[in-house]
């Protein structure tokens, strides 16, 4: 029987609400005034001090500098974009009377402009973070992460944030509870509009204003930061306009208020204090700030780059050529810097240079001698390695699209992109959207393609995949960024689990490939596998693909071996002569590693059979046991996964099923997130996953 949620409004006001359960709440409260301050006039006519977007702008400069050095991409355009809003925001909170969270929750949907507001509070000293604390932005040893995290960052982040569109349902979430606990708190979210074509976020787009109706929701506030941009180019473009959306919020139920230039500081603020005000005033009508902003704003080229500057373009080098001194002049608006960051600036020259002339400076007496050392070996990114099968198929006649959601420069796909236009596609930034499409194609016969972060392939677009297989309509994923391998990010973004979420839906195959050939030759198998399997009348198996990002051997193939598709390949064999013998089992970015720790236990004496274990869920039982067999049957395993549900668990279960005698130290992370450092193996250091942690499990095998 349907419960009549409508009684609830019957029921007396006394027994209708309920509290949540008390604890305590570690978020800082309300700060001094800002050290770099910049006045507004509010609705009263008082003037108040908010934090000066200009310095936000300056100290995203130079802090994403000190993470690029370190070896981090960092975000520049987004954070740019909502500086004047987001001094507004927390220029009407932190001003409040008593504590300003009692008045507000404050949800950052655009978690990729989190260190805009990291700079804001660093100007406030919220949170106890200062200018030096954003030196460290990124690196493994600060709270401030690539995007916000409450887990690292509980003084300052409430809702952790990164995948676009995850934010703004909770924020939904906490107004609801602040309606139910009978709370005075109005809710104040920010999003971009690239992340306004996520599900989740069009679902409390409908959701907020329909539940306010009925009295459901506390004030809530939605401010949009329209910029017409994502990440690799125009939203109209590249996929289609959101216009016709935001349109539409009216009709949904949101009171709009419009603003026209969200980066006019004054404009800015009053908007957002009028959107408050009205919210606050009429809890049954949620508002929304639409505000045009200009993304990358304060930088000529990057306001007039395609994607607005999202990444921050400056390389070490430009610290020490003018670039960087020339690109913070600019955001200064051409008057001389402010002593700090003008320090700040020289700072970063002065550790730059001395950096360049130890480089140039030989290294030691017998500097320039001609050596004999080995030529290095070449290095690419595994991904590369898709797009060239990709375009070798369609270059047959074959039917591959290629359906993507924004990140198809990221995960490696452009250039089958860049060859055909026509059988390419962006949904817009929709990962489900782009799945469920893919699968659409695929009951029609093409051979779909569709590429994103592995965080967000097997998370928004999970039921997706199951919906695709149950209607025998199955897909090749390209899911880039696996693990740890997307350091910088930070949690958010490190898939540690898709192994564990996809590799039990039917019919799916998930595939690690450890090199950029590996990569190149699975994928023409997979899409070989679609032409041969639809011309028997049968339904091929969905390809997952899951790699990382950093730079990788060209080829990990030993002389005289070759690919077999469903066999693991012997990658190194240091056994000869050797008493004491291991087998490490490895896919993915980690096989090179566990190449590294043979080599190191090598030293040592003992013997080692690398295998590459790329198909994780229906591992090549027959190669490890005849690998455990000539090794005393003493395994480890090593994935840039969670232990459970990972590769090395699903080898060990079959190798038990089987009965093959088995002593295993199985390495992966041990049910924690992340967090952000500049590169993968800071990570895999930390959490014992690196060649020494795997010759050390090898040894401890005894
Ligand atoms: C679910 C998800 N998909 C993809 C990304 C990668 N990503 C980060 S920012 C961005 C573009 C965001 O566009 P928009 O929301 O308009 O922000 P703006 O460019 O205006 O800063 C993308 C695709 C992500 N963070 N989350
Ligand atoms: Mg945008």
């Amino acid at each position: 029987m349907a419960v009549d949620l409508g009684a609830a409004a019957s029921i007396a006001p006394e027994h209708r609400h309920r509290k949540g359960l008390a604890y305590p709440n570690p978020l800082a409260k309300n700060p001094g005034q800002p050290q770099f301050p910049a006045p507004v006039t509010r609705a009263d006519g008082t003037t108040l001090q908010v934090a000066d977007p200009v310095a936000t702008r300056l100290m995203v400069a130079l802090m994403d500098m000190n993470a690029v050095i370190g070896g981090a991409a960092c975000h520049w355009g987004g954070p740019a974009a909502l500086a004047e809003i987001m001094s507004s925001v927390h220029g009407v909170m932190f001003s409040r009377p008593g504590t300003w969270y009692d008045h507000f929750n404050f949800a950052n949907d655009a978690g990729h402009t989190e260190n805009g507001v990291y700079a804001l509070k660093a100007n406030y000293g919220f949170a106890g973070v200062t200018v030096q604390d954003l030196k460290g932005f990124r690196s493994i040893s600060s709270k401030l992460t690539g995007h916000g995290e409450s887990h690292l960052f509980p003084e300052g982040v409430m809702v952790s944030n990164g995948p676009l569109g995850s934010s703004l349902p909770i924020a939904q979430g906490l107004a609801m509870a602040d309606r139910l606990a009978d709370n005075k708190r109005a809710t104040v979210c920010v999003i971009s509009d690239g992340a306004m074509m996520e599900g989740e976020a069009k679902e409390a787009v409908s959701a907020i204003p329909g539940l306010a109706g009925k009295d459901q929701v506390n004030p809530f506030v939605l401010i949009i930061s329209d910029n017409n941009t994502k990440l690799s180019g125009r939203v109209d473009a590249d996929s289609f306009s959101m216009q016709p959306n935001f349109q539409a919020l009216e009709a949904l139920g949101w009171h709009v208020v419009k603003l026209a230039n969200g980066n006019d500081l004054q404009a800015a603020f009053t908007a957002v204090e009028t959107a408050i005000r009205l919210a606050e005033g009429d809890r049954t009508k949620p508002v929304v700030l639409w505000a045009k902003t200009v993304k990358g704003y304060g930088v000529a080229a990057t306001e007039k780059s395609a994607s607005g500057g999202h990444g921050y373009s400056l390389a070490g080098a430009d610290a020490v050529n003018g670039k960087l001194r020339a690109f913070v002049a600019e955001v200064n608006k051409g008057q001389p810097l402010p002593a700090w960051a003008e320090a700040w600036l020289i700072e970063i020259e002065t550790a730059q240079k001395a950096k360049a002339e130890k480089a140039a400076q030989p290294r030691d007496a017998n500097a320039g001698v001609p050596t004999t050392a080995p030529a290095p070996v070449k290095k690419d990114k595994i991904q590369a390695g898709f797009p060239k099968a990709m375009i070798a198929a369609a270059d047959k006649g074959l039917p591959v699209v290629s359906v993507s959601a924004d990140l198809q420069g990221s995960t490696g796909v452009a250039p089958f992109r860049q060859k055909y236009p026509q059988l390419s596609f962006e949904v817009g930034i929709a990962e489900s959207n782009m799945v469920s499409t893919a699968a659409g194609f695929s009951k029609q016969g093409y051979i779909p393609v569709v590429d994103t972060f592995a965080q967000f392939g097997v998370t928004k677009g999970l039921l997706p995949l199951c919906m695709a297989n149950l209607s025998q309509s199955p897909v090749i994923g390209v899911f880039s960024h696996t693990g740890f391998q997307d350091a910088a990010d930070g949690a958010s973004h490190q898939g540690l689990q898709y192994l564990a979420m996809t590799g039990a839906i039917p019919h799916v195959t998930t595939y690690c490939p450890a090199s950029a050939e590996e990569a190149e030759w699975a994928m023409g198998e997979a899409i070989q596998h679609f032409v041969d399997e639809r011309a028997k009348g049968h339904h091929p198996d969905s390809v997952l693909f899951f790699c990382g990002r950093e730079n990788f051997a060209v080829s990990l193939k030993p002389e005289g071996a070759s690919y077999a598709w469903g066999k693991a390949m012997t990658v190194a064999d240091t056994t000869a002569g050797t008493a004491k013998k291991v087998v490490i089992s490895a896919n993915g970015s980690l096989v090179a590693h566990a190449i590294k720790a043979a080599d190191a236990l090598a030293k040592e004496g003992i013997g080692a059979l690398v295998l590459n274990n790329a198909i994780a869920n229906k591992p090549d039982l027959a190669a490890h046991q005849a690998a455990l067999a000539a090794c005393g049957g003493k395994l480890v395993t090593v994935e840039d996964h969670q232990v459970i549900g990972g590769a090395g668990q699903t080898l060990v279960a079959s190798l038990v099923a089987a009965g093959t005698p088995v002593q295993v130290k199985i390495l992966g992370v041990k049910g924690e997130f992340g967090q952000s450092a500049y590169t993968a193996d800071e990570l895999y250091a930390k959490h014992g996953i690196d060649a020494k942690a795997i010759a050390a499990a090898a040894k401890a095998l005894g």
